[in-house]
């Protein structure tokens, strides 16, 4: 059920709580009105918490996404509902699993239907601007913007393709993430309608695969090199699901030594020699000639190196945690650009910066890059908030939360009813800094994506904030439960071991439920007793 804004209908319907946004004070016809925030929602595409300083001190150090946890909040245990681009995007937009919203999969190639309900189209309806920029990757056209541009499918990092609004495509100087946040500030500082509200999608393609960073950041952390993570030579004992994956950072198949690690030469004839090709092929002589001065000599060392064994897989490591951490530099500094814009413009004190990525990553845990399993690392997204005055929460937030979430907490900010078939949770009472007693108590996941690259099976499962179960099926029925207090990087499939039988059957019954709150028709096929 839609419902238009109107203050007075707004002051009727929204939930009891939402009068903690209005001020006390009679005086002022405005204050009995919702703050209608303006909303500024940052996604990155593959940007995992281990790779941000906020979270996570090993590798990255990103002052200014340190900066909106610092000031605001943060998310410690943030999910998404299905590990992928694509899914993940249009879970977010639609505030539901990827089963009712029909977006299961990147490659069936069955575009979005645009036509269903979605929040910045809500937001329009109640008085909203709507913008977006960036990754959509969705298929068919944005709709419920009423300015938007954005990149054919996954999107170029250099002199990048845009689609128009108009149907045309054009093509950009420079570096993806600068552009975008160009665009970005560009249509904050023209924009027609000031006395409107707003809200604002930036869709980062970075930080996904090839991890191409710009030509001045490229000598950046060269210096550096850290470990390979403890269970990165993973047996997968009992685990047949992730020994069958195809995303071993040491397995030449997967990770492509010329497309993934750089390393071209003249001969190089790699699977994805091709792509890479095509890629570095699109940069001006600038940039190619500052790109091969970087990496030629690198190129040079590793090919007379003969590097073997764990030597060659540390070597391949870190490449790719260097290339990721250049890459992120530009991230992290246009991030900054954005927030210096808002406060430059004195937006802060009523805009909601929201910070995330499509899903998390593996960085090289249990040996792999990419995302897609239910376990810890991929299953997991950042989700950073600065808060607009008026919503007091600040530093962690411990609540499981999920990306499906996003919608409702935004209709709820500007005012709009949340429609009863939104299945996420508004985050306000979290953002209010409020400790509900109800909050909910598991997540559900699934995963559809296989036969496809990367050869991750298709999978479901419940958490809860001690226990995880997954049921692998389609070419495989296969369970498996873990104690993510004992054994938090997943390496111990305890189902079906002695002791195990009353977690296991609370968890089963937990899934059972999560399947049917959600109405996955999925449990048709695979009942719960
Ligand atoms: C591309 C990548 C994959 C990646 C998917 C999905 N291959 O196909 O490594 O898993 O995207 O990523 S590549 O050779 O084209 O780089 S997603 O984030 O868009 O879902
Ligand atoms: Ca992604």
């Amino acid at each position: 059920m839609k419902l238009v804004y109107s203050a007075a209908a707004a002051a009727i319907a929204l939930p009891l709580g939402v009068t903690a946004l209005q001020s006390c004070t009679k005086a002022n016809a405005e204050d009995t009105e919702p703050r209608r925030y303006n909303i500024v929602y940052i996604m990155t595409d593959d940007h995992t918490a281990q790779m941000m300083s906020c979270y996570d001190s090993r590798y990255a150090h990103t002052p200014n996404l340190d900066r909106i946890a610092q000031d605001g909040v943060k998310f410690t245990n943030s999910f998404v509902a299905n590990s992928l681009s694509g899914p993940s995007r249009a879970c977010m937009i639609t505030g539901k699993h990827s089963h009712k919203n029909g977006f299961t999969d990147n490659e069936s190639g069955e575009p979005f239907d645009g036509s269903q309900p979605t929040f910045p189209k809500y937001l329009q309806e109640a008085g909203y601007e709507t913008a977006l920029f960036g990754k959509w990757h969705l298929i068919s056209e944005p709709t419920g913007f009423d300015t938007w541009r954005v990149v054919p499918g996954q999107g170029d990092y250099y002199n990048p393709r845009f689609i128009n609004q108009d149907g045309t495509e054009s093509v950009e100087h420079g570096y993806l993430t600068n552009l975008i946040t160009d665009m970005s500030l560009d249509w904050l500082e023209n924009r027609k309608d000031k006395e409107k509200p707003f809200c604002l999608l930036i869709h980062h393609k970075a930080q996904h695969r090839n991890w191409m960073a710009d030509t001045c950041n490229l000598s950046l952390y060269e210096d550096q090199s850290w470990p390979l993570p403890e269970n990165f030579f993973d047996d997968y004992k009992d685990r047949p699901a992730a020994a069958s994956a195809e995303m071993r950072i040491d397995d030449p198949h997967s990770m492509d030594i010329v497309y993934d690690l750089k390393m071209l030469t003249d001969t190089a004839d790699t699977r994805l020699t091709p792509t890479y090709k095509s890629f570095v092929g699109r940069m001006d002589p600038e940039q190619r000639a500052k790109w091969d001065a970087f990496y030629n000599p690198i190129i040079e060392e590793y090919y007379n190196s003969d590097l073997k064994g764990e030597e060659l897989a540390e070597w391949r490591f870190n490449r790719y945690i260097r290339d990721y951490l250049k890459t992120l530099k530009s991230l992290d500094d246009n991030v900054g650009r954005v927030l210096d814009y808002l406060k430059e413009h004195d937006l802060l004190d009523n805009t909601l910066v929201v910070y995330t990525s499509d899903q998390g990553f593996y960085m090289g845990e249990h040996g792999w890059f990419d995302k897609r399993f239910m376990y810890e690392e991929s299953f997991h997204t950042p989700l950073i908030m600065h808060l607009p005055k008026g919503l007091d929460a600040r530093g962690d937030i411990p609540q499981m939360v999920q990306n499906i979430d996003y919608a409702p907490t935004f209709l709820e900010i500007a005012g709009v009813e949340i429609p009863e078939d939104m299945q996420g949770e508004s985050l306000l009472p979290l953002l209010r800094g409020e400790n509900p007693k109800d909050w909910r108590d598991q997540l559900y996941y699934h995963y559809y994506e296989y036969p496809a690259e990367h050869a991750v099976k298709r999978h479901y499962g419940v958490r809860s904030d001690r226990y995880k179960l997954l049921h692998y099926y389609n070419d495989i029925d296969h369970w498996e439960l873990y104690d993510l207090q004992e054994d938090p990087h997943e390496m111990n499939n305890l189902y079906g071991k002695p002791g195990m039988e009353k977690v296991t059957a609370e968890m089963r019954q937990r899934l059972k439920k999560a399947m049917e709150q959600y109405d996955d028709p999925i449990r048709e096929k695979y009942p719960i007793e």
